[in-house]
């Protein structure tokens, strides 16, 4: 072994010593949810992350009522698995279309995401560029009607406003509401409009061919599930002695991480285990890259007004001497 070790130069150790650096600095990952009030925004978040995302952790009483997300709220939770440290933001935002005239409504949101690339640009130009925090939004949650025809009017017009700054990924909000044949129709159609209208939602890497047969058809199960019908719950429900998080019904209960009741662990899974890098990567390589692109270009344009402006008024200087 030791000879063999001689020919090797030891490239076959980065992945090693990347791995190594990264679980020093930690995670960092922000997600962000939009969409009309009322569709279970606030109560999803609190399912997916906020309470009891690790079996071993304590769950604190689930807060049996969710008040109205009035303003952007932002959540910060850190979890440590195996010494591996992920610092989760999640940025609960109130919903839009309860306001008589619609129009921008997903304004603050925009901002809000713009104000994160403007504030990463600035520390990046800056003379301290180490310890950046990053707090780009790094995927949209894009909740759905469950009771709409596909799209809605305002549904387009968000996505449009923020599909260029952030990766969207959609969901069928309260899929509790609807028969396994709605959802797979609701999902179809949706999938139309957003072909239709030209929304580009965040689109997962291609699957490598050499991948295990497995992985592939994880893959494919998963980009078929898109948009994911989702169900949030904030009770505790204990039946067969068995407690989940779970929705109450005269005719039955509704578990929220069953396979068979929602697409809930798929989100999380595809959010927590498999994506969250490639979320990330498609973040800055695209996204920031965009927003820095045109600040470059605004300056320069700036510049170049600023000589025009200088020229021109030394030239009538000029002309009055003449
Ligand atoms: N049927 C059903 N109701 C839900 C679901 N998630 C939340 N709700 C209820 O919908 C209402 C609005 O929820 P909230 O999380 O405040 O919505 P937000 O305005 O989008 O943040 C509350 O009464 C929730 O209990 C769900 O998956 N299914
Ligand atoms: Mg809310």
């Amino acid at each position: 072994a030791a000879d063999r070790d001689k020919e090797y130069v030891g490239v076959a150790t980065l992945p090693n010593q990347v791995h190594r650096k990264t679980v020093k600095k930690g995670f960092t990952f922000t997600l962000l949810v939009a969409g009309e009030s009322g569709l279970g925004k606030s109560t999803l978040i609190n399912s997916l992350f906020l309470t009891d995302l690790y079996k071993d952790r304590k769950v604190p009483n689930a807060q049996e009522r969710i008040d109205q997300t009035i303003n952007i709220v932002k959540h910060t939770i850190s979890i440590e698995e195996k010494g591996v440290k992920v610092r989760l933001t999640i940025i609960d935002t109130p919903g839009f279309g309860d306001a008589v005239n619609n129009a921008e409504s997903w304004k603050p949101i925009e901002d809000y995401i713009d104000q994160q690339f403007e504030q990463y640009f600035r520390d990046e130009s800056g003379l301290n560029r180490r310890n950046i925090q990053d707090n780009r939004v790094h995927c949209c949650l894009y909740f759905i009607s469950p009771f709409g025809h596909g799209l809605r009017p305002l549904d387009v017009a968000c996505m449009k406003a923020l599909h260029n700054k952030v990766n969207i990924v959609p969901v069928v909000a309260k899929a509790d509401s609807l028969t396994q044949a709605e959802v797979d129709r609701k999902k179809v159609k949706i999938r139309e409009d957003i072909e239709q209208f030209g929304i580009h939602i965040y689109q997962f890497p291609e699957c490598d061919s050499d991948e295990d047969e497995d992985l592939q058809k994880q893959d494919q199960i998963l980009k078929d599930s898109i948009p994911f019908a989702v169900i949030g719950s904030n009770v505790q429900v204990e039946s067969e002695g068995r407690k989940f998080r779970g929705r109450v019904y005269p005719w039955g209960l509704v578990e929220v991480e069953n396979p068979a009741h929602s697409d809930f662990l798929l989100l999380r899974n595809m959010l927590v285990r498999t994506h969250m890098q490639d979320l990330k990567d498609v973040t800055g390589e695209t996204h920031y890259e965009n927003y820095r692109a045109q600040c470059i270009q605004n300056m320069t344009l700036m510049v170049v007004q600023e000589k025009k402006r200088r020229c021109v008024a030394s030239k009538s200087r000029g002309t009055l001497l003449d």
